[in-house]
């Protein structure tokens, strides 16, 4: 699987996060840390809302130079020190690690979206042993993202966040035919979905989520408004990786990932 990785730059921590980096004292004050989620989606990157991690993961900080750290799983980040991502081939240098859930409520900068900075939030389903174990949200097109947002924004408390935090305004990023501007919604009304943990119909549509933006889509935001989805695509990834704002991240199925996952 072929991934585009995020570049993410936190320009605020967490009370918590702060405390836990400063103790450490592994990371420079001047330096830059990066959260990478990881996205088959580069065309959906206008819509990004918040980011989301999982409170029960442990997160590695890996130095990638004096001034550049990246935040990811640390089963991700061995996967990267094999793709000339560190400077050392095969190692992956790793600082400190930080739980999930003391990174909630930092803020991150997100490449090419339309906010420009969102709010790092809980997201229980991510899976250690896919991607880099964090994920951005774009609620317009994943249904993923929507059923957890609202989620968070039924639920904050319980959540232990800031109910703030949660992006409740979506733009439209991609126009089908079939379900309108806002496929993520309409898939989650039709397929009744209630909750983040309805793992089967959530499933189905994001399938069909998939296959509809992809063949169907149309931009409806940004530079290639107006422009097939399939045309555009390449290109939003293409420049995102020009802007140096992402890196390819490849992850081996089943042996590697089973190996060290
Ligand atoms: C932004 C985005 C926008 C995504 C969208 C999807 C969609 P897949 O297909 O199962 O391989 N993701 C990445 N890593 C994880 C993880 N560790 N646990 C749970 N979810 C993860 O899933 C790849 C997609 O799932 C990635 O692409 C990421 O969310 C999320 F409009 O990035 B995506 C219809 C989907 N639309």
């Amino acid at each position: 699987q072929e991934y585009l990785a995020l570049k993410c730059k936190v320009v605020r921590w967490s009370e918590r996060a702060k405390e836990a980096i400063s103790s450490s004292g592994k990371i420079p004050t001047d330096a830059d840390v990066f959260m990478i989620p990881a996205t088959l989606r580069p065309e959906t990157m206008y819509g990004q809302t918040n980011l989301f991690v999982s409170p029960g993961i442990s997160y590695g900080i890996f130095k990638v130079s004096d001034t550049a750290f990246y935040l990811a799983t640390s089963r991700s980040a061995r996967n990267m020190a094999f793709q000339g991502i560190f400077p050392e081939w095969g190692s992956a240098p790793k600082v400190m690690e930080i739980r999930g859930s003391d990174l909630l409520g930092s803020v991150v900068q997100t490449p090419l979206s339309a906010k420009g900075t969102v709010y790092v939030l809980p997201m229980d389903t991510i899976k250690e042993t896919k991607g880099t174990g964090v994920v951005t949200s774009v609620p317009s097109d994943s249904p993923d993202d929507y059923a957890m947002t609202l989620e968070l924004s039924k639920k904050a408390a319980f959540y232990g966040i800031d109910p703030q935090w949660v992006c409740r305004d979506m733009l439209p990023i991609i126009d089908t035919p079939e379900y309108g501007s806002m496929i993520a919604p309409a898939l989650i009304k039709k397929l009744k979905i209630n909750s983040p943990k309805d793992e089967r119909q959530l499933q189905e549509a994001k399938e069909l989520a998939y296959k509809t933006g992809f063949y169907q889509g149309t931009m409806a935001h940004g530079p290639f408004a107006g422009t097939p989805v399939q045309e555009a695509k390449p290109r939003i990834r293409q420049q995102l990786l020009d802007s140096g704002d992402a890196f390819v991240y490849c992850e081996p199925d089943g042996l590697v990932m089973s190996r060290s996952g």
